[in-house]
C-alpha cells in the first residue's frame, strides 16, 4: 500500500500539478477522488486535511500538507534521490527557480485560471463563457507572455537548462488552454510554443493527461 496519499480530483489544476510531479519523481500513491458535487471537501473528513476546504489535500505518512506548490515543493526536496531532478541545488539558481515559481503563481495562474474556467471548463458545465472576462484575460495573458518570450529566448526553461518545478506548475493551465481559442497566445510567440510543446510532451506528464482520459 502506498504511504503517499492525493485526494482530490483529476479535472483540478492544482491536484493535476501534484500528479505530475510524483509521476516525474516516480513515486507511488494512492489517488482518492473527492466528489465536490455533494460538498464533500466542505466536511469532515476533508476539513481536517485541508482547513479551506480545497483540493489537492496529501498525505506522506502521518505528514499532511494542502496547497499544490507548497506539496510539489516537499516531493521535490524529500525524494531527491529518486526520478528526475526538479529543483536546483545552487544557491542562485535555486533563486531564478523560486522566482518564476512565484511568477507562474501571481503573474500566469490568475489570469490563465479564469480563462482554464470560462473557456474550457464553463462549457463542460453546461455555463456560458463571459466573452468580456475572456477578452480582459486574453489581453493580461498575452502580455505575461511576452515577459515569458524573451526569458525563454535567453534560456530553454524557466529557471535555466535544466526543467524544474517552475516550468512544471504551468503544465495543468497550459494543457486546458491548449484546447481553447487562446491557444493563439500560446503559439504566436516561438519561444513560449516550443517550451510548451517540450514540456508537454515529458512522459510524467502525458501519465497525468492518461489519467484524465480514464475518467
Ligand atoms: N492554491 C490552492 C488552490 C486550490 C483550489 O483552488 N482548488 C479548487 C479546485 S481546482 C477547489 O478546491 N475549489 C473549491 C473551493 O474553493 O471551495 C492550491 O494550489 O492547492
Amino acid at each position: 500500500m502506498a504511504t503517499i496519499k492525493v485526494h482530490g480530483s483529476v479535472f483540478s489544476s492544482p491536484a493535476m500539478r501534484v500528479f505530475a510531479c510524483l509521476h516525474e519523481k516516480d513515486l507511488e500513491f494512492e489517488f482518492i477522488p473527492v466528489d465536490m458535487g455533494t460538498g464533500q471537501h466542505k466536511k469532515e473528513p476533508f476539513l481536517s486535511l485541508n482547513p479551506f476546504g480545497q483540493i489537492p489535500a496529501f498525505e506522506d505518512g502521518d505528514l499532511k500538507l494542502f496547497e499544490s506548490r507548497a506539496i510539489t515543493q516537499y516531493i521535490a526536496h524529500s525524494y531527491a534521490e529518486k526520478g528526475n531532478q526538479l529543483i536546483c541545488h545552487d544557491p542562485k539558481k535555486m533563486a531564478i527557480m523560486s522566482v518564476w515559481m512565484e511568477v507562474e503563481a501571481h503573474q500566469f495562474d490568475p489570469v490563465a485560471s479564469k480563462l482554464t474556467w470560462e473557456l474550457a471548463l464553463k462549457p463542460v458545465f453546461g455555463m456560458v463563457t463571459d466573452g468580456a472576462v475572456v477578452e480582459e484575460n486574453e489581453a493580461k495573458l498575452g502580455k505575461v507572455l511576452d515577459v515569458y518570450e524573451a526569458r525563454l529566448a535567453q534560456s530553454k526553461y524557466l529557471a535555466g537548462d535544466c526543467f524544474t518545478l517552475a516550468d512544471l506548475h504551468h503544465l495543468p493551465n497550459i494543457q486546458y488552454l491548449m484546447g481553447t481559442q487562446s491557444k493563439k497566445l500560446f503559439d504566436s510567440r516561438p519561444h513560449v510554443s516550443a517550451w510548451c510543446a517540450d514540456i508537454s510532451a515529458r512522459p510524467a506528464w502525458l501519465k497525468v493527461v492518461a489519467m484524465r482520459s480514464n475518467k
